[in-house]
Order: C-alpha cells, then sequence, then structure tokens
C-alpha cells in the first residue's frame, strides 16, 4: 500500500512515464520469476539484497543469465540506466573511453564479480573486479610519490591474486564506531608503523649520542655515507614469507610487491624485478597488474612489521658500532645518514672498503637483506650518490674540480631535476618555464649563472637551496641535521592521521571518536614523553562534491577537501576532559557534516615539558581518561529510555547538515523572577553551598558589580576587548564564539527564556532517566561561555533555579535516577564553573596569541 502511493508520487509524466511504467512492469514479472524458481525448488539467496545492477554492452555471460543470477540471488535488475545514480552496480566486460567519463562514479564491475559472489556465497569486495583503474577516477594517493600512468591492457585477464586476497583488509570490514577501531587501524597502518619508527629512532638518538660534543658549524670536515635498504619491505616480506605458500618464488626474476592485498591498495615496496617493468612503490596493485607482460604473475605479500623493525634494530647496532662515524643520524627505519671526520678516513679506495665490509655484514645478520651506499662530502652530494648506487651498489663522488671534470659531468648528467631533493611537481613546473631545454642537472648547472636569476624563479628560500644543491652544497636548514641534530630531532608534536575507513553518520559516533584519539594521544603519547601542549591542530577531509562516495580504494579517503583549525589554549594541559571538549568544538566549526567525512587528522603543537608547565592547568595524580570520566562523554542509551531529546532533531537525518543548537519544540514560557514562588529558597540555597565555593562566588560577584558600577570603566575595558577580539577573530575565535557575541542556547538568547526552557528540559528529565548527554553537553558549554564571559551572575541564577526545582520534587522524585543526575551536575559542575576563574584563562589565551602574532 505504502509502495503504491510513493509510486503514485514520484510517477513521471510525458515521455518518462513510459520508461517508468516499463521498468514496474519488469520489476514485477522479476518477482514472479524469483517465486516461480522458489516453486520448483530452486535455491535463492539474498547475495544481491541492495543491489541494484544494470549490464553494460556485450557480456560474458550474457545479459539474460546475469539477469537470472541477480534475480535468483535478491537484486534488483535494472533494464534501463535511465536515471543517474539508479544502478548501485554496472557489469561490463569492458568500456570505450567515453564510457569511462559517463561512468566514473559507478561501481564498474566485470561479471565475474556475480559468478565469484554466487560461488562463494557472499558479496565479495567490488573493487577487486572494478574495471576503471584509478586513472579513470583520479583517486588521490596518500603517499606523495608520483604513479605512472600507462595504457589499460584490456585484453589482458587479471587473475586475482590468492595470496593478496587472503591478507586483504577487504575481508574484515572496518567499523570505524567500534572503540577498538583506531588502535586496530595503527596496527595495520604503515604509514602510522613509520612514522612512530621515525619518532623513536630520533628519541634513541637524542639519547645515546646525549655528551657528544657538536660538529663545528662552519668547518666542513667532514664525509657523508647515506645508506639506504635496497626495496626494504619487499625484502623482508620476501625472507619471511610463508615458503609453502610460494616455494619457487625468486626475488630476483619474479615481480614481488608488499601491500594489504586488494587491487585498490598501494603498493608499499616492490623488488627491482617489479621496478624493471614499470611498477614503482606508492602505485595501485591494479594499475601494477596492467603492466605485465602476458603470462607474468604479480605476488603480492603481507607486511612483516614486526620483522621489518627487527632488521632496522640490527642496521642501526651495526651502524652504531662504527667508531669512524661521528653520527648516525636516523632518517627512517631504512635509512641513515653516517657523518664521519675527514681525516678519520681520506682516500677512496679505503671509503670503499669500509662501504664493502658494512654492506656484507647488514648482508650477513640481516639474513640476506640489501643497502646501498652513496657518499659524498655534502648530504646533497651523498644523497645523489645514493640514487646513482642503487641498487646494489655503491657511489663515492667527489665534486672536487681539479679532479676528474669528465666524471663530474658524467655524475650530474644522470639525474633528472626532480631528482634533486626538495624538487616537487610546482617547483620543477616552474623551472621548466624558465628554462624549457633543460632535462637534466648537468645542463641546469650550465645554464644557472647565479643565486640571484634562480631566487628570482622560485623564491630567496628554494632558489637559494637548489643553487647550492647544484653546486654540490647544503643549504642551512638542511644542514641543520648536522649541526644541530639534538634540536631537529626532539619531539616538538604529538600526531594522528587516520586516513583509512573513517565512515560515520552521526555527530555522537564522531565525539565518541575524538574522546579515543585523544584519550590514545594523551594517555598514551603524550604520558609517554611526558609532554603537554597548548596548541591543537584539527584537520578534517571532506569528500569533494564531485567524488564517487565509495571510492575505488576500499574504505579509502577518495578525492578530498581538506579542511584545518588550530586553537591556542594559552595555558598548557595533558587533561583530557579539556582537550577532547576543545576538539569537538573545533570540529563543529568546519563545515564538514558526518557523512562527507573521510579523513581526521589531530595534532598538538607546541609541547612543553610537563615539569616546565605550570603545575595549576596539568592534572594531578595522573591522566583521567575521558573513557570514564562522564563530564563531556555521551554515554550510550537505549532510545527507549531517554527523554525526549530537546536538542537532537538531526539524529534522525544522517544527510541533514548537522547544526550546532535547533531551536527547541518545547513551548517557551515566560520566567517570572519576581513573583516565583520557589523564591524563598534562594538564600537558603546560598547559605548551605560548601563554604570555599560560596566564598569564592561571593568573591566574583563582588568584584563583577563592583565593574559594573563605573560605567567609564566598563566601557573602556569593552572598547579595548572589542579591538583585541578583532586583531584574534581570524585566529583563535570563531564567529560566533567570540565571547563578546551574545551567548546563544537552543538559538536563544533571552536569558528569561532561556531559564524557561531549561526548566522544563529539567523537569522532565527528572522524572526519568536524566537528561540526554549530547543535550547536556551543549548546556554545559553555554554555561561555560557564561562564566567565561563574566556572566557568572547568570550561572548563579541557573544553578539556584536548578536547585529550587530538585528541592521542590525532592518527595516525589528523588529516587529516580534523573534526580541523582542532575544532584551531580550542579554539585560536579555548574557550581564548581562558577569559581573556575575562567575569564583569567581567557585573558591568557589571548596573550598568547598576541605573542604569537
Ligand atoms: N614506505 C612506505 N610508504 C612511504 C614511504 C616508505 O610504505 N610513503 C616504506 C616501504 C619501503 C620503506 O618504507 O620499503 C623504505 O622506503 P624507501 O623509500 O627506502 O623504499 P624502498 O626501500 O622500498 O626502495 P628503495 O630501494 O628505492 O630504497
Ligand atoms: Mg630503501
Ligand atoms: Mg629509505
Amino acid at each position: 500500500m505504502s509502495n503504491d502511493n510513493s509510486n503514485q508520487i514520484n510517477k513521471p509524466s510525458g515521455r518518462g512515464s513510459y520508461f517508468y511504467n516499463k521498468k514496474v512492469k519488469q520489476a514485477e514479472q522479476d518477482k514472479i520469476f524469483r517465486k516461480q524458481y522458489e516453486k520448483i525448488g530452486k535455491k535463492t539467496t539474498t547475495i544481491f539484497k541492495n543491489c541494484i545492477i544494470y549490464v553494460n554492452g556485450h557480456t560474458i555471460p550474457g545479459r539474460l543469465q546475469i539477469h537470472d543470477m541477480v534475480i535468483l540471488n535478491g537484486g534488483k535488475f535494472l533494464h534501463h540506466l535511465s536515471s543517474k545514480g539508479a544502478a548501485t552496480h554496472i557489469i561490463a566486460n569492458s568500456l570505450p573511453p567515453k564510457k569511462r567519463i559517463e561512468f566514473k562514479n559507478y561501481k564498474v564491475v566485470k561479471p565475474q564479480w556475480i559468478i565469484d559472489c554466487i560461488k562463494q556465497e557472499k558479496l565479495l569486495p567490488w573493487q577487486d573486479y572494478s574495471i576503471l583503474s584509478n586513472d579513470d577516477t583520479q583517486q588521490n594517493l596518500v603517499l606523495d610519490r608520483s604513479t605512472v600512468t600507462t595504457p589499460i591492457n584490456n585484453s589482458k585477464q587479471v587473475v586475482p591474486n590468492q595470496q593478496s586476497k587472503s591478507n586483504s583488509k577487504t575481508n574484515a570490514p572496518p567499523n570505524c564506531k567500534d572503540p577498538n577501531f583506531l588502535i586496530d587501524y595503527f596496527k595495520h597502518s604503515r604509514l602510522h608503523h613509520l612514522s612512530e619508527w621515525k619518532a623513536s629512532l630520533r628519541q634513541n638518538f637524542i639519547e645515546s649520542y646525549k655528551g657528544t660534543q657538536l660538529l663545528p658549524h662552519l668547518e666542513k670536515n667532514y664525509t657523508i655515507l647515506h645508506i639506504d635498504f635496497d626495496c626494504f619491505f619487499a625484502t623482508v616480506a620476501y625472507l619471511f614469507r610463508d615458503k609453502r605458500k610460494t616455494p619457487l618464488l625468486d626475488f630476483d626474476k619474479d615481480p614481488i610487491v608488499v601491500c594489504h592485498g586488494s587491487k585498490a591498495s598501494d603498493i608499499a615496496s616492490c623488488n627491482y624485478a617489479a621496478r624493471k617493468l614499470g611498477i614503482k612503490n606508492g602505485m595501485w596493485v591494479g594499475t601494477a597488474e596492467k603492466m605485465l607482460p602476458n603470462g607474468i604473475k604479480l605476488t603480492s605479500l603481507p607486511y612483516e612489521f614486526e620483522n621489518i623493525d627487527s632488521t632496522s634494530k640490527t642496521f642501526y647496532s651495526i651502524l652504531q658500532a662504527v667508531d669512524q662515524f661521528h653520527y648516525v643520524l636516523p632518517v627512517s627505519i631504512d635509512e641513515a645518514i653516517c657523518v664521519m671526520n675527514i681525516d678519520a678516513m681520506q682516500s677512496k679506495q679505503t671509503l670503499r672498503g669500509l662501504c664493502n665490509a658494512l654492506r656484507q655484514r647488514i648482508k650477513l645478520k640481516t639474513g640476506g637483506c640489501v643497502v646501498s651506499i652513496g657518499v659524498g662530502d655534502s648530504l646533497v652530494l651523498a644523497r645523489l650518490a645514493l640514487k646513482n648506487a642503487k641498487p646494489n651498489g655503491i657511489s663515492i663522488f667527489d665534486n672536487d674540480t681539479n679532479g676528474d671534470q669528465d666524471e663530474v659531468i658524467k655524475f650530474w648528467s644522470s639525474f633528472k631535476i626532480d631528482d634533486l631533493p626538495g624538487v616537487g611537481r610546482s617547483t620543477l613546473k616552474k623551472l621548466y618555464e624558465k628554462y624549457p631545454k633543460v632535462k637534466t642537472l648537468q645542463q641546469l648547472r650550465e645554464v644557472v649563472v647565479d643565486m640571484k636569476t634562480l631566487k628570482a624563479c622560485l623564491g630567496n628560500k628554494l632558489g637559494e637551496k637548489v643553487y647550492l644543491a647544484i653546486q654540490g652544497e647544503d643549504d642551512e636548514e638542511s644542514a641543520r641535521i648536522i649541526y644541530d641534530p639534538f634540536d631537529m630531532f626532539e619531539r616538538k608534536s604529538i600526531s594522528i592521521d587516520v586516513n583509512w575507513g573513517i565512515r560515520f553518520e552521526f555527530m555522537d559516533d564522531i565525539d565518541k571518536f575524538l574522546d579515543v584519539c585523544t584519550a590514545y594521544m594523551v594517555g598514551q603519547k603524550m604520558a609517554e614523553y611526558n609532554k603537554c601542549t597548548s596548541s591543537i591542530t584539527l584537520k578534517l577531509m571532506k569528500r569533494c562534491a564531485d567524488a564517487p562516495v565509495d571510492p575505488m580504494k576500499y574504505m579509502g579517503m577518495g578525492r578530498c577537501d581538506p579542511f584545518s583549525t588550530t586553537s591556542r589554549l594559552g595555558v598548557p594541559t595533558n587533561d583530557v576532559g579539556v582537550i577532547a571538549t576543545e576538539l569537538k568544538h573545533m570540529f563543529r566549526t568546519l563545515p564538514v557534516p558526518p557523512l562527507e567525512l573521510r579523513g581526521i587528522s589531530i595534532q598538538f603543537n607546541k609541547l612543553v615539558d610537563v615539569n616546565d608547565a605550570k603545575p595549576a592547568s596539568l592534572k594531578k595524580g595522573g591522566l583521567s581518561l575521558l573513557f570514564h570520566n562522564d563530564e563531556v562523554t555521551t554515554p550510550t542509551r537505549s532510545e527507549s529510555n531517554r527523554t525526549p531529546d530537546i536538542f537532537s532533531e538531526h539524529n534522525g537525518d544522517p544527510h541533514r547538515k548537522y547544526k550546532r543548537l535547533r531551536r527547541s519544540p518545547i513551548k517557551e514560557k515566560q520566567y517570572h523572577e519576581e513573583t516565583d514562588p520557589q523564591q524563598q529558597y534562594q538564600e537558603q540555597f546560598f547559605k548551605e553551598l560548601p563554604t570555599q565555593i560560596r566564598n569564592d562566588l561571593q568573591h566574583q560577584i563582588a568584584i563583577t558589580t563592583k565593574v559594573k558600577d563605573s560605567k567609564l570603566k566598563r566601557m573602556k575595558d569593552e572598547l579595548q576587548r572589542r579591538e583585541k577580539a578583532l586583531r584574534n577573530m581570524n585566529s583563535h575565535f570563531m564567529n560566533n564564539d567570540s565571547i563578546f557575541a551574545p551567548i546563544k542556547f537552543q538559538n536563544e538568547t533571552h536569558f528569561k527564556k532561556i531559564c524557561s526552557m531549561v526548566k522544563d528540559w529539567v523537569r522532565e528529565s527528572i522524572k526519568n532517566k536524566g537528561p540526554h548527554p549530547r543535550d547536556l553537553y551543549f548546556f554545559k558549554k553555554y554555561v561555560n561561555k557564561l562564566c567565561d564571559s563574566d556572566r557568572v551572575h547568570l550561572v548563579l541564577r541557573l544553578a539556584d533555579m536548578i536547585s529550587t526545582m530538585l528541592n521542590l520534587m525532592t518527595d516525589q522524585f528523588g529516587s529516580e535516577e534523573g534526580f541523582a543526575e542532575w544532584e551531580t551536575i550542579l554539585i560536579k559542575f555548574i557550581l564548581p564553573s562558577m569559581t573556575q576563574n575562567r575569564q583569567n584563562f581567557q585573558m591568557e589565551r589571548k596573550l598568547d596569541i598576541e605573542y604569537d602574532i
């Protein structure tokens, strides 16, 4: 019946009605068809329950066969692709270029997907059967590595790799709402591992070289050995592979990649046999498979994080045992820069001897991992030499112009311009515009006459860097790692970056996720380094308006627009509650609706040692984790237990854009203070406050009243504040959140109306299970804002009102859960909030910001 109604409403007229009628008729026929088959005992399933399938062009098996397979397995079959978005999947053998563009936002899969789903009796990841490559969908790579685009060879059948499948993340669909999601994500994320390893290598450096003499800044009296493993992850994965699965694998001949498995996952590392075929680190598996010559198979191996870690430890311990090295500077898990005093080792021959010995020892001790070594008398030369040395080699370069000039020219001619460290796509473009014919670094050395020209082309800093680099010298910034490694390696920020698996519907869940992130970052990371933070940056990735909802990479980010905001706390803190609340607030200032969120990164900057920070801002007696602290979190409660949600209308509709506060549906009542019969309780309430709170409160009220007495002073203060507010608006205050704006609650600014609304809310929720957490969250924000903006007396009135209500309702509802909850809110939150002297806190925030500017 309801179906008929909706049909009625959506029924098109005119030409469209012909297709519409046809579609309805065909859907009815499909239903009958399925029933008939069920009657004769043919097996039916619901594998394709939520799928609407359209077949494009000639397919094997044919269109009719696919139709039957879809219908019998619970799917809908679309005979015409009449309107955009009607189909969930398009089945095709191949697509001409025009269709590739037309279908770029669809899940276009090979017919084999249908067959395999039925065979395995489950809906398999469509990405493994996708026809469109990342070139078609323009998927953003998380990596900053370039991908090679190659013509797509449709004639070649790509055999889904068995090993890669068992290793695929896609077999275990992630749930970002699960409290364990973050830790699980970190366990699998190679980028997370890489950054953790790097941080710990740096920390180890600081500890083990404590007291070592710094190298004199201006005397370039050293030689650099830049040492890096060849295809590190791939080698370790090969050495530690399950040999029963791939007994005949040949590392030197067979193309091997390390990845998470599905076609749409990135290749973290590939061996040199794969590189010969054009496959590169950072490329998608699907793209790599298309580069294989006929008959050659790509082997994907899983990550061996633990073995990578132990191999790296062996590598570093071998290097640290070399006496001639003044420093072993960690670059990454597979790469180190060794600084050697020039007098320690002079001739090329002795250098080569040392390099050979090192390579042999590392290979032996790691069970077969190979490093290459580049040697030069600057960082840039050693790095370029390393490029020459790879794979499995040594390159020692002396840029001395008195030496062999042919060798110098040969060396520089072997590099492209973007082989220079720091030269990315945009710099390359600028250089090409200025010097269109220049291809190699040698050519660039010939055309660039002075630093001034390059500065004009690339800007001062980069111009200087590139100019010095082509002379074989390091710029000041790069050389800091040699002269001031301790400062460079000191932990200055703590961050997490979640760029996979983020699919939320409601703010509630995002709040919980932010709680988990904060607990991890504060409870584990900041505690580990004994730090606290005074500045937080939140960066969100929002799906681009024209990007597909499901990107090619399973649960990946797809194309996104970044949004970020920074909040300076003024006072360093390690309080989970404060930080989580700030993050939730920051989230709400960014225009990213929950459904469009694809990635979250959080960074704590301006870290200070806990011992150096002001004690008042720090949590004593350990860190309180928000999970266990019901101050700000939003505990789950079943729908039926809830009192009416007065602030959460958006909750029912995930597609609606999130609104911070919405007008309450409750009928507004006037608050008549003078005639209120509960007035008599006010004095008593004040008397009954704990002495400390009462004294503080009286003091506060006395101050504010005094200030208010002098109109002139007030105007002067206000003027000053406004000036400051204007200056700081962009860097700190977010529009409505300015403490000078009228304070809104439920879109209402009139205090008496707000009181009336709160009164109704308290009355209703006392009788039940207490206030809804989200409502409470906004109420707390409102109270805090009142305190922050010199309106403590209003908070007192609210407190007074709630206390009076509690008194009046004790007899009737004293044993209710809601009653107890409101008592706790009053005693643990509202009353203390008035005496926290948050005005001073705000003043510090402002001062801090001015300093920053
Ligand atoms: N890595 C990664 N993602 C990145 C960078 C690195 O997964 N964005 C991992 C995989 C690499 C390892 O770190 O194996 C070392 O990085 P390298 O850049 O040194 O790459 P490889 O060692 O794989 O190859 P090469 O022989 O070019 O050094
Ligand atoms: Mg390497
Ligand atoms: Mg490396």
